[in-house]
């Protein structure tokens, strides 16, 4: 039987459904939905929640002409399936596919692209400035979850859109949760809308007065009224409510998996005036039982059986940094009270849960707040604690000002673990966390290092913790690599590399390569199959710091091989090869040939992250190509990624 959704190519043809078919319909999203993303991972939960919502959006207003402004984008599978995606639907999240999140250049009906949250309404009111500027007269709405809700920036935008009063119209897409519990105060408060008595009545009154209303539509009804009166008349009072003390109409909340009705508020919300805001309650999750039961897991699982909702684990696979990290966090903070692990709505993605566990009074979920996570963590460490703000990499870019004007400036002790630091994979071009290294070496007092392997990121947070002033810390996603773990902690020496050839061999090295972080492994497997398959005799380091560097030992490399290559999962610019190359040129070592091996200029797609490396160059087989262009020009085997994209490999000779 040919379903409902393999005839919809565009939203005009929703509107053209029965409220049948569309209950038909939205099984059928959610069964594309759960079956896709059983195949290889991605959001589950947040967009199993939003089907009925997204159907109503589309009904209600006229896409693209009107814009929808997602908040995040990772609850948009449903509004990809439904603008012209379908076919495309089963290559998300992989190289040549549909991304995972929205994007201005995938389709017209992606207003706005993100992945970071709370940019939704900030996006929308400056879209609805440019509107009413041009005479224009779309309508623009931006769909915000309750968690993103907690971000400084959607706070910032409410501020501004309360005075400005642009007609925009935010739907609060309100399922109680952000990746975990949702948390703070406004959360509690909107809990409290939920539930009070008088906004239930109100609710309800307002169904009944929709019901009531000729033809049943109360949008025909407010027509006939001017705006003004329409909002005295559906909602005569809410003063008490925070968003209306703040300029807005406050509608809600409505059961957001109800379709016709919320066809009927939204554009009823279109024919009012000044800034709206919409509640409506949704659930994570719903429609799988699995998901429904525990929609922190499966918010963005791996693969897993579409029935059960079994997550198709590999067993023996080495443990993943992001819980070595945080056992290490646990076993310190046992032995040093004034230890406090943060998180900016991450505590399942970081492991900072097992912190929690262990010690709940030292543990604080900000909310997707990364900002005020960094300041929060100065004022801690200027009270002598030791605070460990741990926050992915993509997401610390947040935090830029509130790192160097409340970290850095007064040379604060707080450690930064960066997380997801490098190529991440799926998710994509705003997730990957490669701009780190740079943002973070530029700043006076703040130390960068990277471990080579699991082991040595418990050494490496260990050190952090011992040193004074601010440390970053990044480490990759994912598994380690298997080596041995140390039960005891080491403390490792400030800006000393560590040299991975015997240092007999330097003064017959025709050539140096310098790994950082997770690139040490190939690079030592480089200098290895160098010396078995070219007899080339490459000395082979594992940086650890890219600030402050090992400078005595880059610059003996350098004199004594006059050919070194730096190797990193980042950008080339700015990165730690950047910081090579500047060393090189402070101390005018003009001869030495020097080869930055990272990310060139320009955002890197998604895919796994197999393939990114392989494309971008990030593997020992390119950089023995490298090698043997510099030290043997044109003996190189024609390994297929020695042409990475452009500019992977930037040329410095001195
Ligand atoms: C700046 C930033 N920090 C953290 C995240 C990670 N993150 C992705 S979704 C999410 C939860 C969002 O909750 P909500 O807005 O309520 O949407 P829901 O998933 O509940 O539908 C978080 C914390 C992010 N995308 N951006």
């Amino acid at each position: 039987m040919t379903r409902i959704l393999d005839t919809i190519d565009s939203p005009a043809q929703l509107k053209k459904l029965t409220p049948a078919q569309l209950t038909e319909l939205a099984t059928e999203l959610r069964q594309e939905i759960i079956e896709t993303v059983a195949l290889r991972g991605g959001h589950l939960a947040p967009n199993l929640g939003t089907v009925e919502l997204t159907l109503a959006l589309h009904i209600a207003f006229d896409t693209p002409y009107d814009k929808l402004v997602w908040d995040i984008g990772h609850q948009a599978y449903p509004h990809k399936l439904v603008t012209g995606r379908r076919d495309r639907f089963r290559t998300i999240k992989q190289l040549g596919g549909i991304s995972g999140y929205l994007r201005r250049d995938e389709s017209e009906y992606d207003a706005f692209g993100a992945s970071h949250a709370s940019t939704s309404i900030s996006a929308a009111l400056g879209m609805a400035a440019a509107r009413d500027l041009q005479g224009k007269h779309y309508k623009v709405v931006a769909i915000i979850g309750d968690g993103a809700l907690t971000g400084g920036m959607a706070l910032e935008a409410i501020n501004n859109a309360g005075a400005m009063q642009k007609d925009l119209i935010i739907v609060l897409n309100d399922n109680d949760k952000s990746i975990s519990d949702n948390v703070g105060a406004l959360h509690a408060y909107l809990g409290k809308i939920r539930a009070d008595k008088h906004y239930r009545q109100l609710r309800e009154a307002l169904g009944h007065t929709l019901d009531h209303m000729p033809g049943g539509s109360l949008a025909k009804g407010v027509a006939e009224r001017s705006a003004r009166s329409a909002k005295e008349f559906v909602l005569p009072s809410r003063s008490g409510v925070i968003f209306e003390e703040l300029g807005f109409t406050f509608l809600g909340p409505f059961d957001g998996h109800d379709t016709q009705q919320m066809v009927d508020v939204f554009r009823m919300a279109g024919e009012l005036h000044g800034p709206i805001m919409v509640q409506v309650i949704t659930q994570k999750g719903r429609g799988a039982s699995f998901a429904e039961a525990d929609p922190t897991k499966f918010h963005g699982p791996g693969a897993y059986d579409p029935v059960t909702g079994e997550m198709k684990k590999k067993s023996g696979e080495p443990p993943k940094y992001q819980d070595v990290f945080a056992d290490a966090l646990v076993e310190l903070a046992e032995r040093d009270r004034t230890i406090v692990g943060i998180t900016a709505a991450m505590a399942e993605g970081t492991s900072l849960n097992k912190f929690q566990k262990a010690y709940p009074d030292r543990y604080f979920d900000v909310g997707i707040a990364e900002q005020h996570a960094v300041t929060f963590a100065a004022g801690l460490a200027c009270e002598h604690m030791k605070p460990v703000a741990a926050i992915y990499s993509t997401f610390m870019q947040r935090a830029f000002d509130q790192v160097i004007h409340d970290v850095c400036v007064q040379n604060l002790h707080v450690v930064f673990p960066m997380d997801r630091a490098g190529i991440v994979g799926e998710d994509g071009h705003t997730q990957h966390g490669v701009f780190d290294v740079g943002f973070m070496r530029m700043m006076p007092n703040m130390k960068v290092l990277a471990p080579k392997d699991e082991n040595e990121l418990r050494h490496m947070l260990y050190t952090a913790l011992c040193l004074d002033g601010p440390v970053a810390l990044r480490y990759p996603r994912g598994n380690g690599l298997g080596v041995e773990m140390e039960t005891e902690f080491k403390k490792l020496p400030v800006g000393k590399a560590e040299l991975l050839t015997p240092e007999a061999e330097i003064k017959h090295a025709e050539c140096a390569i310098l790994g950082f972080g997770n690139m040490v492994a190939p690079a030592l497997q480089a200098a290895q199959e160098l010396a078995a398959e070219d007899n080339i005799c490459a000395v082979a380091v594992n940086a650890r710091w890219a600030k402050p560097l090992d400078e005595e030992l880059i610059l003996r490399l350098a004199r004594a091989t006059k050919t070194l290559v730096t190797v990193e999962d980042g950008m080339a610019a700015t990165g730690f090869g950047s910081a090579v190359a500047e060393l090189l040129h402070a101390r005018g070592l003009h001869d030495v040939r020097l080869k930055v091996i990272g990310l060139p200029d320009t955002f890197v797609e998604h895919g796994t992250p197999a393939i990114l490396r392989e494309l971008y160059g990030l593997t020992s087989g390119h950089i023995k190509d490298v090698v043997r262009e510099l030290v043997r020009p044109g003996t190189h085997s024609g390994y297929p990624v020695s042409k990475p994209a452009k500019g992977t490999t930037k040329e410095t000779t001195r």
